[in-house]
């Protein structure tokens, strides 16, 4: 078996991890932004961890993008009735999440088990790992005020301008035993960082003091696949943080933000001229259809991700 460690945030990445967990000979660990939770309703939500299992289960939400698929909304239905805030959607099924591993943290478990057990119990065959079980979350600076992350993503659409972004709790956090064990794996064979938002997704993860340190350490090639293609994000604000915060609107906007940690970045087939532009700041290219549009094109491209960080030199430790 080939061990693996993706980094991973939201639907983009859950559906490239999907396609490594996919190839049979993989032994994929999953590290996932854990910045978008919050607490709601009592709850604490975890949303990107939440669509990597049900992604990695199979039982995902294909059109919506996130929750769980035959979904219900009763519950929200009578929270809008009872006037209370309907704008983050909770689907009935999606609700029973939410109440056990609120109710397990409670108890005093760990984020770190309380998905393990999650997602040994949905099947899953990846390890499921949480950044870090401190409670990290995103803050917008946003023009007109700070905001949390849900309260700009779900509830605002994304609209404010952002002017950069902050990551409450992140100096308590500790890099877990399972995280680090993952990335140890004295044969690791890759690190891939999905095409997951640089900004508000694969950057939390990289903030968790020591991982950073520990995948260089850990000498396995380090591969980043770009969100952006032909200067649109596939999903979510990528494209539209870019410009606002100044930076170039296409993959080689998201490459200058991997400059000395990836070693190689996977762009899209529409993106082939940025190609030398990005050799040039130092990374390897590898031009590719990038866009997962079914099951087949998730593991396709896992596969070309993997055969391209196996040509790469690895780091030296
Ligand atoms: N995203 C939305 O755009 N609207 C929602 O109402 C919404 C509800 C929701 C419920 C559970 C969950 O796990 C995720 C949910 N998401 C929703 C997705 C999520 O908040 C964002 O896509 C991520 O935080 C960005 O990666």
């Amino acid at each position: 078996m080939r061990p693996v460690v993706a980094l991973a945030g939201g639907v983009g990445g859950a559906r490239l991890a999907h396609g490594l967990a996919g190839i049979e000979d993989v032994a994929l660990s999953v590290v996932v932004n854990t910045g978008d939770d919050f607490e709601h309703l009592g709850l604490t939500i975890c949303p990107d961890l939440d669509t990597v299992l049900y992604t990695l289960a199979g039982r995902a939400n294909q059109a919506q993008g996130w929750g769980l698929e035959a979904e219900s909304w009763a519950f929200l239905d009578q929270i809008g009735q009872l006037g209370g805030p309907d704008w983050f959607r909770l689907g009935d099924r999606d609700l029973a999440l939410h109440v056990l591993r609120t109710q397990r943290l409670r108890d005093g478990a760990r984020l770190t088990e309380v998905m393990a057990d999650f997602a040994r119990r949905l099947g899953l065959r990846a390890a499921l790992l949480p950044m870090a079980d401190e409670p990290v979350r995103t803050l917008v600076d946003a023009v007109g005020g700070e905001l949390p992350f849900q309260d700009y993503f779900v509830r605002l659409r994304c609209e404010p301008p952002v002017r950069g972004f902050r990551f409450a709790g992140i100096a308590a956090a500790r890099l877990t035993p399972e995280v680090k064990a993952a990335l140890a794996a004295p044969d690791l064979a890759a690190v891939v960082v999905c095409p997951s938002n640089p900004f508000v997704s694969v950057a939390p993860v990289l903030a968790v003091p020591g991982l950073r340190a520990a995948i260089v350490a850990a000498g396995a090639p380090v591969v980043a696949v770009s969100p952006i293609i032909g200067g649109a994000a596939v999903k979510g604000p990528a494209a539209k943080m870019l410009g606002e915060l100044g930076l170039e609107v296409s993959a080689l906007g998201v490459a200058c933000g991997y400059i000395g940690f990836a070693d190689g970045f996977v762009l899209d087939t529409a993106d082939r001229d940025l190609a030398p532009a990005i050799e040039a700041l130092g990374l390897r290219t590898m031009v590719t259809d990038a866009l997962m549009r079914d099951e087949a094109d998730r593991v396709r491209l896992a596969g070309e991700c993997l055969a391209f960080a196996a040509a790469l030199p690895r780091r030296p430790r």
